[in-house]
């Protein structure tokens, strides 16, 4: 599986500075965000939205959904030895965020 770089400790500090919404998770190799909507079809049109983002940019999110509660985890399968924090992850929730 190809090796995608990962974040070092400033970029991803710069990452969470950027994107003050998002978390660190798994021990930092994965960045986290809930969204909350007003039902379930408003979190059903957002996450389609994601999906059309994460097919264009060959990224997808790792997520949970409960009625109008979405949960997006991202992190970078191909990073590192094991996973891991990319620059793709920051893009993506850059995305994310701009469909708000
Ligand atoms: N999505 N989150 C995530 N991480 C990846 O490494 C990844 C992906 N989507 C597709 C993808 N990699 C392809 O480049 C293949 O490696 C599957």
């Amino acid at each position: 599986m190809p090796s995608v770089a990962e974040l070092n400790e400033k970029e991803r500090e710069s990452l969470l500075a950027d994107h003050p919404d998002w978390e660190l998770a798994r021990e930092g190799k994965a960045i986290k965000r809930t969204f909350q909507f007003g039902d379930f079809s408003e979190a059903w049109g957002f996450m389609s939205r994601v999906a059309l983002l994460a097919d264009a940019q060959d990224h997808h999110p790792e997520w949970f959904n409960v009625y109008a509660k979405v949960e997006i985890t991202l992190t970078t399968h191909d990073a590192g030895t094991s996973g891991g924090l990319s620059q793709r992850d920051a893009t993506m929730a850059r995305a994310i965020d701009g469909l708000l």
